[in-house]
């Protein structure tokens, strides 16, 4: 199993919806090359990317080494992981909310620090990639449910079904032991985002999900909002998160972590300390979620971080595709 399983309880205020937690999944053979260390001085052009998703990056490289830009690459390299009905997580197949909808939330930014994002999109698989025809086609930052379908529709985009058979089975049997009722049930997050920089040594940035499964119909994660699940600064560098988005969009944690690389902090340590943020809130349930922050700086070096273990990164750099397992918070 490539991806991780949060799986326990924990209450979301004010709706009464049960969340997933502990970490309960796996990992691939974790690298030794813990990302705690600072990079070394870096050869461009780079990609990183949220969890293991080495076929995204590998294609995203593949973008950057034909000389595209790294908006190009972050775009299609998340795009393998839309594609992947096998990943129930992202675009096709991707788990659907408590009533059976599959409904993705993106967003893309660009080196100029311009965006677009699309929140509860159904039926249309690339989710990125209308992101980005938000940002370049239209005067807005993000449009939402229907009108995004209408819109994605308008630029060629097919309507189609991403309820696979393996997600709808998943659901019914998710409905059955949780007898459908909002308090105690078993969530899987999952999510990816992608930073690139290419070989003019611009950045962008990239996320895309459909959002915790079995959520509450119409609820929207960090995942879409520029700032909370992505942010891009050329002049600084970028970060992206995964987990329990309503923790991110708390602490505007992509924003965070770039301000504070502004400041002077390593992508590692500026990651530490977006997660410190969030632990060490009065009251904060964090044993109980996960939240992990992948970021990378103009100068090629990268950091990742999470609450609890088995979060991790793919990184691709110097001909080199690897999985490195992200140092945590929560080691008791
Ligand atoms: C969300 N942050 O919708 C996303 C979920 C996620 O890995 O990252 N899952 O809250």
């Amino acid at each position: 199993m490539k991806r991780r399983h949060f799986i326990k309880n924990a209450s979301l205020t004010g709706v009464g919806l049960a969340v997933g937690s502990a970490l309960v999944g796996c990992a691939e053979t974790p690298s030794e090359d813990k990302a705690s260390i600072a990079a070394s001085p870096a050869s461009l052009p780079l990609v990183i990317a949220t969890w293991h998703v080495m076929d995204a990056t590998a294609k995203a490289m593949e973008v950057l080494q034909a000389g595209g830009n790294a908006l190009d690459a972050v775009e299609q390299g998340c795009m393998v992981e839309e594609a992947n009905e096998k990943g129930q997580s992202v675009g096709k197949g991707g788990l659907p909310d408590r009533d059976g909808n599959v409904t993705l939330d993106a967003c893309i930014m660009n080196k100029h620090g311009n965006c677009g994002s699309v929140v509860y999109l159904q039926n249309i698989t690339h989710a990125v990639s209308v992101a980005r025809k938000v940002m370049e086609d239209t005067p807005h930052v993000m449009l939402a449910g229907e009108g995004a379908k209408q819109f994605a529709m308008s630029k060629g985009f097919q309507p189609e079904d991403l309820l696979t058979e393996a997600s709808k089975e998943a659901w019914e049997k998710w409905k059955v032991e949780a007898k459908y009722k909002p308090i105690i049930n078993i969530e899987n997050h999952d999510t990816i985002g992608m930073l690139a920089i290419d070989n003019n040594g611009d950045i962008s940035g990239a996320c895309t999900t459909s959002g915790l499964a079995y959520k509450l119909g119409g609820r929207v994660g960090d995942s879409p909002i520029i700032g909370s699940g992505l942010f891009v600064d050329n002049e600084i560098g970028a970060c992206v998160a995964t987990g329990l988005g309503e923790e991110v969009v708390k602490t505007v944690g992509s924003f965070l972590v770039v301000e504070l690389m502004r400041q002077g902090k390593s992508p590692q340590e500026a990651c530490e300390e977006a997660i410190s943020r969030i632990v060490n809130k009065p009251n904060s349930d964090y044993k109980n979620f996960q939240v992990g922050y992948i970021a990378v700086n103009k100068k090629g070096e990268t950091g990742s971080y999470a609450i609890h273990q088995w979060f991790s990164m793919t990184k691709f750099q110097n001909g080199v595709n690897e999985q490195i397992q992200s140092d945590y918070y929560h080691k008791s």
